[in-house]
């Protein structure tokens, strides 16, 4: 949880200094996100939308490749082979269908894996959601859908997205179990995703899980959130940052020493330094190789917008 938030912290700083481009903060969703990637086995497949750097480092993904993704240049999702991911997806929902695609394969190919996927409380309003949960119920299929509730979607409120009292129960339509879990409790999700990517391998179908958490910084660097909400909110729910709370309870359980926090942060500080460093010795991609593949002939306003560059 800790090099996911020092991991965030050094990619403001590079944007701000026009070393990586437009970047979405995870800051107060680090438990959600570690706390269910680690619920995985490691050929289970993930499939994350745009805001899960947490779970690529829970996984041990290359943290220069992530750096690489966000500076421009989309090698960086070149996943290597030994990760069951795909790649980060910007469209909204667009990568629910895509789960419930790969689930529905592992069933037909009787593997005992599991798909996580995960998307964000907006996301929800998408039909791709709708669309693959409802498949997923009628085929019973081995994927856990994980909404990170972050209370917002860019600045449209949780209140104005859906008027369901919670995003969990949306699951009773489609005929599996929904569980909303505290989303800043790294051991709670923990235990409501292990049971159900257990319940997932073991043939009894998909559950929906709405992480309750929230996004304490901008929805991007693009974004300045404090024209939509109140200083007062933020301030409540950085009372509730996942990470604090991981410190208290491992201070009660005199797991922590701040011996042990300052060694952990300098040795975090170090493969955020290398991961940086060996970021910007990638020799950039030519501008040309945006244009290039997305279709078999070039169409001419395609020409004309590559010969601008
Ligand atoms: C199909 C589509 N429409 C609109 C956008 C612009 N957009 C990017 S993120 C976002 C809001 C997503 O909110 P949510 O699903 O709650 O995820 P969060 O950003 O809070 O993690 C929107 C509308 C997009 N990327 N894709
Ligand atoms: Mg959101």
């Amino acid at each position: 949880m800790l090099l996911t938030r020092a991991f965030d912290e050094k990619a403001l700083l590079l944007q701000r200094q026009g070393r990586l481009g437009t970047y979405a903060v995870s800051r107060g969703q680090e438990a959600a996100q570690i706390g269910s990637a680690l619920a995985l086995k490691n050929d289970d497949w993930v499939v994350p939308s745009f805001r899960e750097q947490g779970v690529f480092i829970a996984l041990g993904y290359p943290l220069h490749q992530l750096y690489q993704y966000w500076g421009w240049d989309e090698r960086g999702m070149n996943i290597p082979k030994k990760f069951s991911i795909l790649p980060i997806t910007i469209p909204v929902s667009a990568q629910i269908p895509h789960a419930v695609g790969i689930a529905y394969a592992l069933k037909l190919r009787n593997e005992k894996k599991v798909v996580a996927c995960y998307f964000g409380d907006g996301g929800t309003s998408k039909g791709d959601f709708h669309e693959g949960l409802n498949m997923a119920g009628v085929w019973a299929l081995p994927v856990v859908f994980i909404c990170q509730n972050n209370q917002w979607a860019i600045s449209v409120s949780r209140k104005k997205q859906s008027a369901s009292k919670t995003l969990a129960q949306k699951a009773i339509s489609y005929g599996f179990e929904g569980i909303q879990v505290d989303g800043n409790d790294v051991f709670g999700i923990y235990k409501v995703v292990s049971e159900a990517v257990k319940k997932a391998r073991s043939g009894k179908g998909p559950s929906l899980i709405e992480c309750f958490t929230y996004r304490i910084g901008d929805h991007t660097t693009s974004d300045d959130a404090s024209r939509y909400r109140s200083k007062k909110e933020v301030e409540s729910w950085i009372k509730k940052d996942p990470i604090e709370r991981l410190r208290k309870y491992m201070k009660k359980k005199e797991m922590w020493t701040k011996m042990y926090e300052k060694q952990l942060k300098k040795k975090i500080g170090k493969q955020v330094k290398e991961a940086v460093e060996r970021f910007e010795k990638i020799p950039k991609q030519n501008p040309e190789e945006m244009f290039r593949y997305v279709y078999a002939e070039m169409p001419w306003f395609l020409k004309e917008e590559m010969r601008d560059i």
